[in-house]
């Protein structure tokens, strides 16, 4: 059996969360090393692409989430295995994927320069988004994004809509996808009550 070491920041959320709950499911262990911000700083520049997440498998590093999304994900049951669905959750994985590289572009700015950057960023490429995935819900029957089960896409924007309903990023309305996309805020209340997501808490709690 392979050992795996999952390195991320302390959050239960962001790129690494999926991939978590993906091990939990699939039953295997794995060591989740959970950085701060400060110890990211002394260790970025000895990961490949001076990012995380990283997945050391037997001490190999491996990069890119969707990747190891797709990895886990297989062994856990939560990948489809028809080409076409395995497309529909990867357009999903692909789209939160640049999403988060918009939202991520905001971090770091201040004040002002904040508020109008998030004001542009809801009035823009968060709302296509928002309406984009709600088109993938219904195309994929409205109850999950594909495969007519959970998958790694169902699981990808229950992190993602989850973080924005929070309301914890400044300027970012709480309310934003209820107003949007409110199926998605359904969705993430649905996929948070799936067997193995709620196993995974009860798990951290
Ligand atoms: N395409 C990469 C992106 C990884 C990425 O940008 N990770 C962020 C954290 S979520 C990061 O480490 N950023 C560090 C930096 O920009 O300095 C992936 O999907 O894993």
């Amino acid at each position: 059996m392979s050992k795996y070491k999952l390195t991320y920041f302390d959050i239960d959320g962001g790129r690494a969360e999926p991939i978590r709950i993906a091990f939990h499911t699939a039953g295997i262990t794995f060591e989740d090393h959970r950085i701060s911000f400060p110890e990211f700083g002394e260790m970025r520049s000895g990961t490949r692409f001076n990012s995380v997440p990283v997945l050391e498998i037997d001490g190999a590093q491996v990069t890119q989430s969707n990747a190891l999304n797709r990895y886990i994900g297989k062994m856990a049951g939560l990948y489809p295995t028809d080409d076409l669905q395995a497309l529909y959750c990867d357009e999903v994985l692909d789209a939160l994927e640049d999403i988060s590289h918009y939202i991520v572009q905001t971090f770091g700015l201040q004040g002002e320069e904040l508020k109008l950057a998030r004001e542009k960023l809801v009035d823009g490429w968060l709302s296509t988004y928002l309406r984009g995935l709600d088109e993938l819900l219904t195309r994929g029957g409205g109850e999950y994004f594909a495969d007519s089960q959970l998958t790694l896409a169902d699981l990808k924007v229950f992190v993602l809509i989850r973080s924005l309903c929070s309301g914890n990023l400044d300027h970012v309305p709480a309310d934003i996808v209820q107003r949007v996309a409110p199926a998605l805020v359904e969705h993430q209340k649905r996929i948070g009550t799936e067997p193995c997501v709620a196993a995974y808490y009860a798990s951290r709690s």
